[in-house]
């Protein structure tokens, strides 16, 4: 696996170091089917880009922005691979317009941007910065004068530095913090901004930001899985509750790294399904449940004692207009009684084809998630979020002909319209990402965009992925090859 095994989610390396899981089989992959009947999608499905604002917009100083636990994170020796920060990154802040262009050019229904917090409430709370504001006001009319749908998640990993500061996601408080900004994104854009995603990916946050250190903001303590997951889970109910108390016609999310955790060796390797089901639990069921159901999995219990108060699981409950589900692979996972979480990174089968970060390229993965949404969680109406290939890592040059991600897309596509064929009700699909962009820890040398930018000018460059794109946007026909 070379020197990806290590890389963030591929889940490796690591101990997740959370206290003794309630291990139970699980089954194995359920059989999936991956060829649609029909390849054409129907006529209000939206199709769209997503990016995040700590990996796009650069001018980290501008209009009163306070730190993020990122702007901390990236200036710390060793933290990002090739020692770059996002100071610039694809310049988002300064060429919204030129990216709005860019969506508008592939004929794409709908944008996820995501919104800085230290931008509206430079401290995490307390004056709203009106300038910081106004840019996602700007921004958000210059999508609509184009007729494209703003998708805003409120966070997206980069927690205001001054809450940190005071404890973060491991201190009950951040999520009153979290509900509070909602209440502000709802009141002040709301007239607007009628679609909001609550978290993105809480479960990379949690376990990449907390416990194995990789991420901002770099702590590396397994007692902190239970906190962070409850105080997370807690503050999107809360937040939910703030804008639907703020507003009425909200149209109200949540975005999910949904991944189906395999047993290294396939389905008979016993001991190993007992920690790919231990990890199943922490990564997508910690999130899952305590939304859709109220509850929380067995083996998140003894992480959580002394967190979750009476009445707290009502709040984690909320009815929801869709879920967001991002996905790019499967975990394998085997069992190391060596390791405190008893979980260790396993290996693809054998000949697995295996994207830049290593792992399996896979799309009846997505296909055993919406499945399994669908068995399992009442079929919410789903959104796929974010779902896309990158470069082979390296600081050469972007590839403009781009076929890879054009078949990677095109396949995990293909498991959509099945998944919809089988009765998930999915809206639409977003790529990663619109520009290469800033790839956290991996800085520069990752690229998962259908544009490429001249890091000298900010020269953005088509790649063949968003020519194709744009065309699958305006016929909904997905190529057979
Ligand atoms: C995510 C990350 C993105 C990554 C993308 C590619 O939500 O997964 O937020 O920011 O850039 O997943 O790795």
């Amino acid at each position: 696996m070379g020197d990806h095994g290590m890389s963030r989610r591929a889940l490796g390396g690591g101990v997740l170091g959370a206290a003794a899981f309630g291990l139970a089989g699980c089954q194995g992959a359920p059989s999936v089917d991956l060829t649609p009947r029909s390849r054409q999608f129907p006529q209000d499905f939206q199709w769209g880009v997503a990016t995040a604002a700590f990996q796009t917009e650069g001018s980290l100083a501008a209009d009163g922005r306070g730190p993020s636990v990122w702007d901390v994170f990236e200036r710390q020796p060793g933290r990002i691979k090739d020692g770059s920060d996002a100071g610039t990154a694809t310049d988002s802040y300064r060429r919204y317009a030129e990216d709005v262009d860019l969506i508008a050019g592939a004929g794409l229904d709908a944008f996820r941007f995501s919104i800085a917090w230290s931008r509206v409430l430079p401290s995490g709370g307390g004056a709203i910065n009106q300038a910081g504001l106004d840019h996602y006001a700007r921004l958000v009319d210059a999508l609509l004068v184009k007729g494209i749908a703003p998708y805003a998640t409120l966070f997206h990993w980069d927690l205001p530095q001054g809450l940190q500061d005071k404890g973060g996601w491991a201190v009950r408080d951040t999520a009153s913090r979290l509900a509070d900004y909602a209440a502000v994104i709802g009141e002040r854009l709301g007239d607007r901004l009628k679609r909001i995603i609550i978290l993105n990916e809480a479960a990379v946050h949690t376990v990449f930001g907390h416990v194995l250190g990789e991420h901002a903001p770099g702590l590396k303590d397994a007692d902190l899985l239970g906190p962070v997951t409850h105080h997370l889970n807690l503050g999107q109910g809360l937040a939910i509750q703030a804008l639907r108390a703020a507003r009425g016609d909200l149209s109200i999310g949540t975005t999910m790294a949904l991944q189906p955790c395999r047993p290294d060796g396939g389905p008979l390797a016993v001991w190993n399904r007992l920690a790919s089901d231990g990890l199943d639990q922490i990564w997508n069921r910690a999130w899952l449940d305590p939304l859709l159901r109220g509850t929380y999995p067995d083996a998140m219990a003894d992480a959580l004692k002394g967190h979750v108060r009476d009445g707290d699981l009502a709040i984690t409950r909320q009815p929801i207009d869709f879920l967001g589900v991002n996905y790019y692979a499967p975990a394998y996972v085997r069992l190391d009684l060596k390791a405190p979480s008893r979980i260790a990174q396993g290996e693809p089968p054998r000949g697995a084809e295996r994207d830049a970060f290593g792992r399996q390229i896979d799309p009846s993965g997505l296909a055993e998630v919406l499945t399994r949404l669908r068995r399992d969680y009442g079929n919410p109406p789903l959104l796929i979020t974010e779902n896309g290939a990158s470069d082979p890592f390296g600081p050469g040059p972007a590839i403009l002909d781009d076929a890879f991600r054009i078949q990677y897309l095109r396949r995990h596509l293909q498991a959509v319209k099945a998944a919809m064929e089988a009765g998930s009700p999915i809206g639409g699909y977003f790529a990663w990402t619109l520009v290469d962009n800033w790839e956290w820890d991996l800085g520069y040398t990752s690229r998962f965009g259908l544009v490429a930018q001249d890091r000298a000018t900010g020269t953005r460059t088509p790649k063949a992925s968003y020519a194709w794109f744009k065309a699958l946007a305006r016929t909904g026909l997905l190529p057979e090859r």
